[in-house]
């Protein structure tokens, strides 16, 4: 469950004590993100998200595992969506997901290349994704490392544009009960966002 899902202040409330930092009440950048290493289909939060092609109708790497967790009915939904462009985004329901929601969104091919292009593409990623989390009310949102993988986009600039675009989202939709999640699969991933989280999300 979610509870068991430390947000970012949680992870970090150790180190702010040794530093005699005070702690601020809650509601913060801090305690919107959080980190989490592991399968993504296994967390029960209003949506996760889906690193998909345009087909939408399912592949390899977290595609597949998410198209396999959630059961045929997860692909029936998909193929009546008519695919999905590069840097938009789709949602359909969970079915045998513990999460409700499955926002299906389509990272650029960028095969080691980062350009105004993929750049842009991937931040709409991001933004179209909590987009319609918002326009359906939801609050929780898992993110993958959407293109990192199949698509080949560097991890530290996909690392870079999903931390700063999700960080000006929140900035500009300020709720209480938003919650983001960055799922990582891979050390290497875990190891960027630790390192570049502990710089962007502190409340002080
Ligand atoms: N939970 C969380 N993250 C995962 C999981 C999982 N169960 N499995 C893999 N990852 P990729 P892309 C990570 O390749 O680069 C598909 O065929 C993985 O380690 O899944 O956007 C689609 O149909 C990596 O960090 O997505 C498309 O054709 C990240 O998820 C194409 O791949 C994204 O890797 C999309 O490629």
């Amino acid at each position: 469950p979610l509870d068991k899902i430390p947000t970012w202040r949680e992870d970090n409330q150790s180190n702010e004590k040794e530093e005699g930092k005070e702690l601020t009440g809650g509601g913060g950048l801090t305690d919107k993100v959080s980190l989490y290493k592991g399968d993504i289909t296994v967390l029960e939060v209003d949506a996760i998200v889906n690193a998909a092609n345009s087909s939408l109708l399912g592949g390899g790497g977290v595609d597949g595992c998410i198209h396999k967790a959630a059961g045929s009915c997860l692909y029936d939904e998909c193929h009546s969506l008519n695919g999905c462009e590069t840097g938009k985004a789709k949602i359909t329901c969970g079915y045998d997901l513990p999460a409700r929601y499955v926002i299906h969104t389509v990272g650029p091919v960028a095969r080691g290349h980062v350009g105004p292009t993929e750049t842009n593409d991937l931040t709409s990623c991001y933004q179209n994704s909590l987009r319609l989390m918002k326009e359906h009310g939801l609050s929780t949102v898992a993110f993958p490392c959407i293109s990192t993988g199949i698509y080949g986009f560097p991890n530290e600039p996909a690392a870079e544009i999903a931390l700063n675009t999700v960080k000006s989202w929140i900035e500009e939709n300020p709720d209480k009960n938003t919650r983001v999640i960055f799922c990582v699969f891979l050390e290497t991933d875990f190891a960027i966002y630790k390192k570049k989280m502990a710089v962007m999300f502190q409340d002080n």
